[in-house]
């Protein structure tokens, strides 16, 4: 580059590659700071294969436990969070067990989800018995306690957020959506619903069924939820190969690997991980079916 400093008019030529730039968002920009100015949410270093299936990603991660007596409108929980300050602010997402069940029985997607940069609450429910409605509200009383009341709101960026849950946990998640469009990212896991449509979605979904559950059969809910969805929407379908209504209750790393990119995709518009979305993943000893539009973001 010229270092001149004469303040002639640029050439046509000159002129005309600056307008393009401009318009197309080209920058000169190189080194470390490149890929932050281009995408301001990004976090980590480039993904691959191996680094989404690692039952740890790069960031360390702490956890603070949020008692029910100190919160309204969700059951409290646990917050898992990169320990480090360092890379600014991160998307958060909550996630809400199933019918019967506690934190503990998603507590695995805490720091597997965390430790690739996002802070996750994993939350107990108000009653056990609650349904999916409830859980819905349920999630977004978490995520605004989060964002708001905890003592990791400082490191959370309170414009990118998403929801995911087991069972009538999902079913929760979808109602979640639903009810709050800014969410930039739902992964209902097995999801459990009595409504089967779910046309006012306009949150990136991704739906996880198993070809063997049995209590939330994929013939009468994943695959309904997922067909329902806007077509336009960015959406995806994953059925697990050999999977049970209870898959997501200890760690796989199927559900990890999607969920992080779906993750990473939609609430850090991180593009570094369409890769793995894609083409649409082929069928496989774990991937009975994968549906979606693609690419992503078009
Ligand atoms: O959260 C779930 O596991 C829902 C499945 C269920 O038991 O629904 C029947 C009422
Ligand atoms: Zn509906």
């Amino acid at each position: 580059m010229s270092t001149r400093t004469s303040h002639r008019r640029p050439g046509r030529i000159a002129g005309l590659a600056a307008a393009i730039a401009a318009v197309v968002g080209l920058t000169t920009l190189s080194g470390p700071g490149a890929q932050a100015a281009d995408n301001p949410y990004e976090r980590g270093p480039a993904p691959t294969n191996a680094s989404i299936e690692a039952l740890r990603g790069p960031y360390a991660v702490s956890q603070t436990s949020v008692s029910s007596l100190a919160v309204t409108g969700f059951g409290g929980g646990t917050i898992y969070y990169p320990t480090s300050t360092a890379d600014g602010t991160f998307g958060a997402v909550a996630v809400s067990p199933g019918f019967t069940a506690t934190q503990s029985s998603i507590a695995w997607l805490g720091p597997r989800l965390a430790s690739q940069g996002f802070v996750v609450f994993t939350i107990d429910t108000n009653t056990t018995v609650d349904q999916p409605d409830s859980r819905g509200r349920q999630l977004l009383a978490a995520l605004d306690y989060l964002t708001r009341s905890s003592s990791v709101r400082g490191r959370i960026d309170a414009t990118r957020l998403g929801v995911m849950g087991h069972s009538m946990g999902g079913g929760g998640s979808l109602e979640a959506a639903k009810t709050r469009p800014s969410l930039q990212a739902a992964i209902p896991l097995t999801p459990w619903n009595l409504d089967k449509t779910w046309p006012e979605i306009s949150t990136p979904t991704l739906i996880i069924g198993a070809d063997g559950d049995t209590i939330a059969p994929v013939a009468s809910h994943s695959e309904p939820f997922y067909t329902s969805l806007p077509s336009g929407l960015d959406r995806a379908y994953l059925e697990l190969n050999g999977a049970t209504h209870f898959t997501p209750n200890t760690s796989d790393t199927t559900i990890a690997k999607y969920s992080i990119s779906w993750l990473k995709r939609f609430i850090d518009n991180d593009t570094r991980y369409e890769q793995f979305l894609c083409p649409l993943p082929r069928p496989s000893l774990t991937i009975e079916e994968y549906r979606g539009n693609c690419p992503h973001g078009s």
